[in-house]
């Protein structure tokens, strides 16, 4: 068990009068008391991230990368002993603990890179002596809401980029996984991250999260979570004034065609579906297959689940650790038999997984359901556990159409061995994410993540992406002309002029150096001074802005 876990405000940890608990998924044991922040620690949180913002804003991009990189190192050192804090604290597997962490450490190293790109743009302008360019701003304090099944990834494609760009933080880690976001602000705090930039407050989402999201003082609003509550982050952030990104649920489908190779499918659709127990928003959880390959499909696919391990996320032979809660198991279970009730065929799973140890904890067996038909509430619902289910479609046409067809966009996959195949499904797939011959998991931070439709609200979390989500466009002008130029006005007249007089500046700029002239002779033929005074003759002769 932990010490007691506290928020972190303005640089110091802060115990308050209320607590809750944090408890194992697959043990039952409590993991940490924590500290609930009331409105009182809240306010105190974005007011110290407001106090730290223009300091860190003005901070030269690679000074701050600089804490980023150091953020990785810390990250690299303690990957296992953070990789156990997540097993314990939610319990996937270990491999899977250490990814989770290294998904963080890859973002910790690829935004500390943005320190030194965080390209802007120039363009041509359409008037002379005129320079353009678009810069990215800092958008002020960001409220950062997670889910606790990437406990640490999730928060790192949030906050990384939030400081690079000169952003400040106040986070609300989800309840059921406080410590593991404690320990993430520790790495933060020892790489010597100013005071007030990363401020943390624990406590349930309907109370601290709510007014955190009301906050007038937050400008960015980021959840990853449920569409329910993403539903009314984004009504309160509307009202209240404030940009939001949302990440939130998928339905996302494997597609096998009959030419695919079957086992590469098996193992893609097995670590899909049933890797974090299925509580990926990633996860697969429809199989659309090619009805002449259903029957060989669905026997490697029962074969290999037979082969799977139920346990603790510790122990070295588990492969599929426990669900987050019993509230979760709960769900999953009403969707099972919801399914059967719908008229779906049970064919492996369907019920908790309570031998030896394991009663204690929140574990369900692997479901498989076959005769799913798409209108089916099991194949349009997030249930967010090891369930999935198998539909049979004639063509590569149906499969997509069923495939797109969800109130869902995060991903889809497609298993076939031709190449017209698979470029048709890119094109006609409409999720966020595609993949070809692999599974619905395994995104890079390199690249874009999230979903069309029902996932999303369009803003992308990783890649460069993620820049435009934590940044504000600035666009600059500058013009060096040092005369009134009117955009879309002063273009029309210029080629009807006339010819230009010896003294227009035409003149002045054709000049080249020739030979046995060179630059600085030419500068002194026509100093700045008296160029600039035959501009404003001419200006005032010709009524201002021509030339
Ligand atoms: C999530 O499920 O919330 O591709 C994130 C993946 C991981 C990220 C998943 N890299 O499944």
């Amino acid at each position: 068990m932990s010490a007691e876990t506290k928020n972190f405000i303005a640089g110091k940890w802060v115990a308050t009068g209320s607590t809750f608990g944090s408890v194992n998924p697959a043990t039952g044991e409590l993991v940490s008391r924590c500290a609930e922040a009331s409105q009182q620690e809240l306010d105190a949180a974005v007011a110290a991230a407001c106090d730290a913002f223009p300091a860190w804003r003005k901070t030269p991009p690679p000074r701050r990368a600089e804490t980023l990189f150091r953020v990785a190192e810390l990250l690299k050192a303690r990957k296992d002993d953070l990789a156990r804090w997540i097993t314990v604290e939610m319990g996937k597997v270990t491999m899977e603990a250490r990814g989770d962490v290294q998904e963080a450490i890859d973002m910790a190293r690829y935004m500390a890179g943005e320190g030194r790109r965080m390209f802007g743009h120039t363009a041509p302008s359409e008037l002379p002596d005129k320079f353009c360019m678009s810069l990215r701003d800092p958008i002020g304090v960001v409220a950062v809401i997670t889910p606790w099944n990437f406990p640490i990834a999730v928060p790192s494609w949030k906050i990384l980029p939030a400081f690079v760009l000169g952003n400040t933080v106040v986070w609300k880690p989800s309840s059921d996984t406080p410590v593991c976001a404690a320990k993430f602000v520790e790495a933060f705090v020892e790489a010597g991250l100013p005071p007030g930039v990363l401020n943390l407050v624990l406590g349930k989402g309907a109370e601290i999260g709510d007014a955190l999201v009301r906050h007038r003082d937050v400008r960015l609003v980021t959840f990853t979570g449920s569409n329910e509550v993403g539903h009314r982050v984004s009504v309160t952030a509307a009202e209240t004034g404030k940009r939001c990104a949302l990440e939130m649920g998928g339905k996302n489908a494997i597609i096998v065609l009959d030419d695919a190779d079957l086992a590469l499918a098996v193992d893609g659709i097995v670590w899909s579906a049933f890797g974090t127990s299925g509580q990926r928003c990633t996860a697969a959880s429809r199989i659309i297959v090619h009805n002449t390959v259903r029957g060989p499909l669905t026997e490697l696919l029962l074969e290999r689940i037979k082969q799977l391990k139920i346990g603790n996320g510790l122990d070295p032979p588990t492969t599929v650790g426990p669900v987050i809660n019993h509230t979760a198991l709960e769900k999953i279970d009403r969707y099972v038999h919801i399914g059967l009730d719908e008229g779906a065929r049970l064919l492996i799973g369907g019920e908790r997984f309570s031998k030896g140890d394991c009663r204690r904890g929140c574990f369900y067996r692997p479901t498989v359901f076959d005769n799913v038909t798409p209108a089916m509430r099991i194949a349009r619902d997030e249930i967010f556990g090891p369930v999935v289910c198998i539909i049979e479609a004639d063509s590569l046409e149906e499969a997509v159409a069923i495939n797109n067809d969800v109130p869902y966009g995060l991903v889809s996959s497609i298993y076939t061995q031709n190449v017209d195949r698979a470029f048709t499904a890119m094109r006609e797939l409409t999720t966020g994410i595609v993949y070809v011959n692999a599974g619905t998991i395994g995104s890079e931070v390199q690249l874009p993540f999230g979903g069309t439709r029902g996932t999303g609200n369009g803003a992308r979390e990783a890649g460069q992406a993620a820049l435009d989500t934590f940044s504000e466009w600035k666009t600059v002008y500058v013009d060096y002309s040092g005369r009134l130029q009117r955009a879309q006005i002063d273009t029309e007249t210029r080629h009807k002029e006339k010819p230009q007089n010896e003294n227009s500046r035409t003149q002045i700029s054709s000049v080249r150096p020739g030979p046995g002239k060179t630059a600085a002779r030419i500068r002194g033929r026509f100093p700045r001074q008296q160029h600039r005074r035959a501009h404003a003759r001419r200006n005032v002769a010709q009524g201002g802005h021509r030339h």
